[in-house]
């Protein structure tokens, strides 16, 4: 069934009641391909590499996603949206699911009705200002001019902060973060401000990074994390397991490097649970009893992907911090395989 539909002039959450609530499973099955939404380009979380072909932290999860359901990392549809669209395009089901920087909010799961299914990056909004500008603190940006992506929890943190502090400033309104970039960069705002992992991946990108520094206040919590619609669990379940196989298997040891040897069978009863060599989680789920392998195999770990795309070693330079394991420190904790 086609489930694309009319816009109109219906609000997202009209559609989020409307739209087809179930089946995606099969619906993903029967196309052969997953329909991700995705951010319109953010280096080192979504963006398409010198070829074209889509890469970074949220792309991964998507591949994973593809590789557990299609046994097929490369079979994704990637869809970019903005901070406005991805919840039209999430409720209509143009997309089925979406992983692009989303912060869990209550309004989004309640009223908006879809389905977090975890967190893969705990985040906080942060401002970034050129160094020129002389500012060391964001309670010192008192009548600056700040660059905004519109439809974000961001528009909504900036304004109750500026009020809890008692000064002002005038938004700058953008769509997307190569507009907020480019504006940021010819001086149409003095502050650009977003989840603090999207700046590090912006100022990354710029000529001279250097000349740009991020301010020591992060002023809310940004959960980011994938989601779904409301109403179809054995998709928020495929999706929501998928992403704690990656978390697992980094905490079980299970690399990219080692894991055709590890699914010959270890002395380990859970690894053996996740990569299929035991039990019949797969089949729980209605997939091969090999999907959490195929998953991981797409790129990695957790620790792996998270070092690949946006890691110390990379440009964009995040440390783990609140994305290390629990075991380490981090708040990373994926529920048990059994
Ligand atoms: N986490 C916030 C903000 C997410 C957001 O839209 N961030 C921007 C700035 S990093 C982004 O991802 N832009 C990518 C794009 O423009 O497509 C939210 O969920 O509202």
């Amino acid at each position: 069934m086609k489930k694309s539909v009319i816009l109109g002039a219906a609000t997202v959450a009209g559609l989020a009641a409307s739209a087809a609530v179930a089946g995606t499973v099969d619906d993903v099955k029967a196309r052969g391909t997953l329909n991700c939404g995705v951010t319109t380009g953010l280096v080192g979380f979504a963006a398409p590499d010198a070829n074209g072909e889509w890469q970074g932290f949220d792309v991964s999860l998507c591949r994973a996603v593809a590789a557990a359901v299609l046994g097929d990392a490369s079979a994704v549809e990637f869809v970019p949206t903005t901070g406005k669209t991805r919840f039209t395009a999430l409720a209509s089901g143009e997309i089925d699911m979406l992983a692009r920087n989303t912060t869990w909010t209550f309004s989004r799961d309640v009223d908006l009705k879809f389905e977090f299914i975890g967190v893969n990056y705990y985040d906080g909004q942060g401002f970034m200002v050129p160094k020129a500008l002389g500012v060391s603190s964001a309670k010192e940006l008192d009548g600056a001019t700040v660059c905004i992506q519109t439809g974000t929890t961001t528009e909504l943190n900036l304004a109750d902060f500026f009020r809890a502090n008692n000064i002002s400033y005038e938004p700058v309104p953008i769509e997307t973060n190569a507009e907020a970039q480019q504006q940021y960069l010819a001086g149409a705002c003095d502050v650009y401000t977003t989840d603090a992992s999207g700046l590090a991946a912006t100022r990354a990108t710029f000529e001279n990074p250097d000349e740009h520094v991020l301010l020591p206040e992060i002023i809310s919590k940004e959960p980011l994390g994938p989601l779904v619609r409301h109403g179809d669990h054995e998709w928020g379940d495929v999706v929501r397991w998928t992403l704690n196989a990656l978390v697992s298997a980094e905490e079980l040891g299970v690399t990219s490097a080692n894991i055709d040897e590890l699914s010959a069978g270890t002395d380990n009863p859970e690894v053996n649970r996740l990569l299929g060599t035991e039990g019949t989680l797969g089949e729980m789920l209605g997939l091969d009893a090999n999907w959490a392998a195929n998953a991981i195999k797409a790129g990695g770990n957790y620790g792996e992907v998270f070092a690949k795309n946006i890691g110390e070693e990379t440009p964009i330079g995040l440390a783990r911090g609140l994305n290390a394991q629990w075991t380490d420190g981090g708040l990373l904790y994926s529920p048990p395989f059994r």
